[in-house]
């Protein structure tokens, strides 16, 4: 195994967001009067949030209109956004930045794979684009996680074919999306418990022994 490129997820990988999507639907499915609990929102992980709100609404005694169900997905989007508008550079924990610096001296090309289309808005927040040679996220895609697009998108901008790149990955539909793209995959988080992909991550920094 060569490994000339990682992919990183956004949410749940690289920083604690997943924590605010859960928080934001948490809002809207209380709101809405319809049971959600993490387990639950464990099938959101890496899912769109137009699925991820189909999902939820499986619960849900009532049926709603297409219209309704867009004004559901804003009110959701608008509440996360809130929470983002708090994050800052010191968010990012010093942990992270620092693997990845090891890695890139370690002559690893990186990339971000996300299907959030608030990618950029956390890059900047955070102040990490630059850490980055290419990202993909879930404004150039049509198909997301478990399909492989963005994932085959970022390994394309990093000049790079799948099989010369690592997904790191903290959803089931993640770990899937990399497979089916041909890249090896390792797991953190809710997919490391579930025992998914080639390896388990107990931390970022495991990466450094591995490759
Ligand atoms: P947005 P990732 C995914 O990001 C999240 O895991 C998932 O919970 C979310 O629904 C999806 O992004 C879309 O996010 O509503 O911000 O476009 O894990 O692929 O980085
Ligand atoms: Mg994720």
């Amino acid at each position: 195994m060569d490994i000339k490129g990682i992919i990183f997820d956004l949410d749940g990988v690289l920083c604690s967001t997943d924590e605010y999507h859960y928080r934001a639907w948490k809002q809207l499915a209380d709101e809405l009067g319809i049971p959600f609990d993490r387990k639950i929102n464990d099938r959101l992980r890496g899912v769109s949030r137009e699925k991820s709100l189909e999902i939820i609404l499986e619960k849900s005694s009532k049926s709603y209109t297409e219209e309704e169900k867009r004004r559901f997905a804003d009110s959701k989007n608008r509440t996360y956004r809130q929470l983002l508008s708090e994050l800052t550079k010191n968010d990012f924990p010093k942990d992270v930045t620092d693997t990845l610096l090891r890695l890139k001296k370690a002559g690893k090309r990186l990339a971000v794979g996300s299907s959030s289309k608030n990618t950029p808005l956390i890059l900047e927040r955070l102040e990490i684009r630059n850490l980055f040679d290419a990202v993909a996220d879930g404004n150039d895609i049509v198909h997301s996680k478990p399909d492989p697009e963005v994932f085959l998108l970022a390994a394309k901008r990093l000049g790079l074919a799948p099989r010369d790149c690592l997904v790191v990955e903290d959803a089931e539909s993640g770990i899937q999306a990399g497979k089916a793209g041909g890249f090896y995959t390792a797991s953190v988080g809710e997919a490391a418990r579930l025992g998914l992909g080639d390896f388990r991550l107990g931390r970022l920094g495991d990466l450094l022994g591995m490759i």
